[in-house]
């Protein structure tokens, strides 16, 4: 943990940086991943699942007896929380759902915009060290809400050939209508190509390591649309006199534990609670069972003494991190200077947890910066919008004249004519 006292403004840009991944020698992979997934369809799946996941398989696809299987290996504490979280990341996702207005921008001439699903969407979920289920909820439930037709969803088996329970029932309790055994890179050249089991998709959506996100960049070529860049998941917590440093601290582990390239910083106006998150943040951590990877990522976190919330406030957009942990006194006041993050927890009781699981918002955020230009997923990330129109004969003579003008002063003459023509027929006719 590296502590700074009172930084230096020009210091900053570097303390916001985040570590450079390079990506040439992957994109290699990644090719050549595509290639063999390409030409050879499902018997390379099966034959990279055998490499990377040691695992032997014949079939890609989960059967449905595996799906039902799964349930009965689930407690039923579990499958509480999950149908608890369901419902709430259900309201806050259905809320997003825009009603259609029509707009009359000239008389007679009536503009409006209509959602529609993408057809097919492809959701990866990792396996490895914590197989993320509730990333199932994030995913699969506004795809469901947004009325996607086909939600296939790709994760690694593990050794013997399996899925993980938890994410088989999610994803059958939130819709998704296939689930296949194929991970890593791909895993993503599958459902941008296509195999014999698996759809091609237009949108792939989720986290994954470097292999995975370099895959889904790659998978842009294809025409496939991607949920949004991702790199290392990261918090940064602003704490004030009345914040405490024991929730501070478990927060900040809380993201650290994700992996070793997570980051997490802790900015304070507090001589006194930064010092104590700094000894609660080592204490806790060494009861953690994942304690080796969160103080791997600990070692590139910052502790940093600042004057005023308002320059924390500075610090944290010109960071932009991923989640944002407001944990000061009167923190309304606040909420408009904050300008980039992707998703921003308020007061010392809203820890990061309620929102990667159960409060409703999403927890498929931007990362490395990304904040600054990308929302997280949302309702929206499934569907694009149609606009219409319709202009009737006295709304084309209303705005007739102002189209002609303009389609005469770009060169466009058969852009005028259309205009042009319907006019004198409207004419001719009266
Ligand atoms: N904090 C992660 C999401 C997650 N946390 C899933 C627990 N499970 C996104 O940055
Ligand atoms: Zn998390």
């Amino acid at each position: 943990m590296k502590l700074e006292r009172y930084p230096k403004k020009e210091k900053w840009s570097e303390l916001t940086k985040r570590p450079v991944i390079k990506r040439e020698k992957l994109t290699e992979i990644v090719a050549g991943i595509f290639d063999r997934v390409k030409n050879n369809g499902d018997q390379a799946l099966i034959d990279f699942a055998k490499k990377f996941d040691s695992a032997e398989i014949t079939d890609i696809k989960v059967s449905e007896e595996e799906v039902e299987a799964a349930e009965n290996l689930i407690t039923e504490e579990m499958k509480t929380a999950i149908q608890e979280a369901k419902k709430n990341i259900t309201t806050f996702h259905a809320s997003q759902i825009p009603g259609i207005e029509k707009i009359e921008t000239t008389k007679a001439v009536i503009c409006w915009r209509e959602n529609r699903a993408i057809e097919k969407v492809g959701i990866y979920i990792p396996g490895g060290t914590a197989p993320l289920f509730s990333t199932v909820l994030m995913l699969a439930i506004p795809a469901q809400l947004a009325g996607c037709k086909e939600i296939i969803l790709c994760t690694p088996p593990d050794k013997n050939g399996n899925v993980n329970s938890a994410i088989l029932y999610t994803a059958k309790l939130c819709g998704v209508t296939k689930i296949f055994k194929t991970g890593g890179a791909q895993a993503i050249a599958a459902m941008t190509f296509g195999t014999e089991s698996i759809p091609n998709v237009y949108k792939i959506f989720g986290p994954g390591n470097q292999y995975v996100v370099a895959a889904k960049e790659y998978a842009q070529n294809y025409n496939v649309a991607i949920d949004m860049p991702a790199g290392p998941s990261e918090v940064l917590v602003i704490a004030d006199e009345k914040a405490v440093p024991e929730f501070c601290a478990a927060d900040l582990l809380s993201q650290a534990e994700h992996g070793s390239d997570s980051q997490v910083i802790f900015l304070s106006t507090d001589e006194k609670i930064l010092d104590e998150t700094l000894l609660e943040t080592q204490k806790q951590l060494e009861a953690l069972p994942r304690n080796e990877m969160a103080a791997e990522s600990l070692k590139n976190s910052y502790f940093i003494l600042l004057n005023s919330i308002d320059e924390a406030l500075e610090f944290s957009n010109l960071y932009a991190p991923e989640h944002l942990i407001v944990a000061v006194n009167n923190f309304e006041k606040y909420i408009p200077q904050i300008q980039n993050a992707g998703s921003v927890f308020l007061g010392n009781y809203s820890c990061e947890s309620a929102g990667d699981y159960a409060s409703g918002t999403n927890h498929t955020l931007p990362t490395n910066g990304f904040a600054k230009n990308y929302s997280g997923v949302s309702l929206d990330s499934f569907v694009k919008k149609i606009t219409f129109q319709n202009l009737s004969e006295q709304g084309l003579k209303n705005l007739g004249k102002t189209i002609e003008v303009m389609a005469e002063a770009e060169g466009l003459f058969a852009h005028k004519n259309a205009v042009s023509i319907r006019l004198k027929e409207q004419n001719e006719r009266i």
